[in-house]
């Protein structure tokens, strides 16, 4: 990782871009096989994990279980896909693996299975647990002395949850300054916007009440979300304040046809549109190459 500003910071943001770029297009690749999925949010969340994948995060791409990795846990089971097609731009899965996506005996189920995927730190599923095991990890890695950022991501339907909210006073309460949390505050649950299950905001406000270092940006804006993740790293450390960056993102970035669909938590898309929805997508990346 490195931190810098100026002109470094636009060659930065144009590797992350490409790598988003190409990401997105796994993301439809991995939808068609499957004909439907979680594809509107891996869209809005792909430049925030390529800023991770590509830019941030220590990690051998052959060697998912070295020691001196960062950890990212993905504490949303159902954004699986987008994880798979970050982990395949970095190398650590084939590209020509995430045809099976779904598929029995597959090692990428449509929700994230720590024990099939490598890379995959933890299983997810029952939302609202990927804190908690974040800050054990920060906990029992600072034991040990080694330096490792844990990195959580989760979803602001997980805002609703309590144990998120106990593992974020706790966080705080043991100062674990190597933690960092990131929210796809994409305004969407499963029932509907996130305003009308359950309001989360102010969500700064909470988040700083409950201790931790707090920013928030457009997850879609690249050059953003790098000051965000390099403020975020130049603040870490084995004993501090826990930092969290909020990610307001759109559902189904890049592809028009997909921005405005109603019922996006779960997208059915008909076999014609897949071919039209990579054909949005590069016409609105010019210069860009799928692979
Ligand atoms: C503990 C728990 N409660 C309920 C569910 C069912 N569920 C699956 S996805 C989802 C929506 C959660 O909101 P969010 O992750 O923000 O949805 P998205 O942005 O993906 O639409 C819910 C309630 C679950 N997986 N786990
Ligand atoms: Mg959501």
């Amino acid at each position: 990782m490195t931190i810098a500003t100026g002109s470094d910071l636009a060659a930065r943001a144009d590797r992350v871009r490409a790598a988003a770029f190409r990401m997105r297009h796994h993301v439809l690749d991995m939808g068609e096989v499957q004909g439907q999925g979680y594809v509107g949010q891996a869209l809005g969340v792909a430049d925030v994990l390529a800023a991770l994948y590509v830019d941030q995060l220590r990690f051998r791409a052959d060697d998912p279980h070295w020691p001196e990795r960062d950890r990212f846990l993905l504490s949303t089971g159902h954004y699986a896909i987008a994880l798979y097609a970050a982990l395949a731009e970095a190398g650590t899965i084939p590209v020509g693996e995430l045809e099976t996506y779904g598929a029995d005996g597959s090692r990428l189920p449509m929700s994230g299975m720590a024990s099939y995927t490598p890379g995959m730190e933890i299983s997810g599923g029952s939302l609202g647990h990927g804190l908690t095991v974040a800050v054990g990890m920060a906990l029992g890695t600072r034991l040990r002395g080694e330096q490792p950022r844990i990195v959580n991501f989760l979803s602001d339907g997980e805002l609703d949850e309590g144990s998120t909210w106990e593992a974020a006073m706790g966080a705080a309460h043991h100062r674990l300054g190597r933690l960092l949390a990131v929210v796809d505050m994409n305004a969407l649950q499963a029932d509907g916007p996130t305003k009308g299950v359950l309001g989360t905001e102010p969500a700064e406000e909470k988040w700083a009440a409950a201790g931790w270092f707090t920013q928030r940006v457009d997850g879609n804006d690249v050059p953003a979300l790098l000051r965000a993740f390099d403020a975020a790293a130049r603040r870490s450390a084995s004993v501090g304040e826990p930092a969290v960056i909020l990610c307001d993102t759109r559902i189904g970035h890049g592809v028009p046809l997909l921005e405005a669909r109603e019922k996006a938590h779960f997208m059915r898309i008909e076999e014609h549109e897949w071919q039209l929805c990579r054909e949005q997508l590069t016409d609105n990346h010019p210069g860009e190459q799928a692979r």
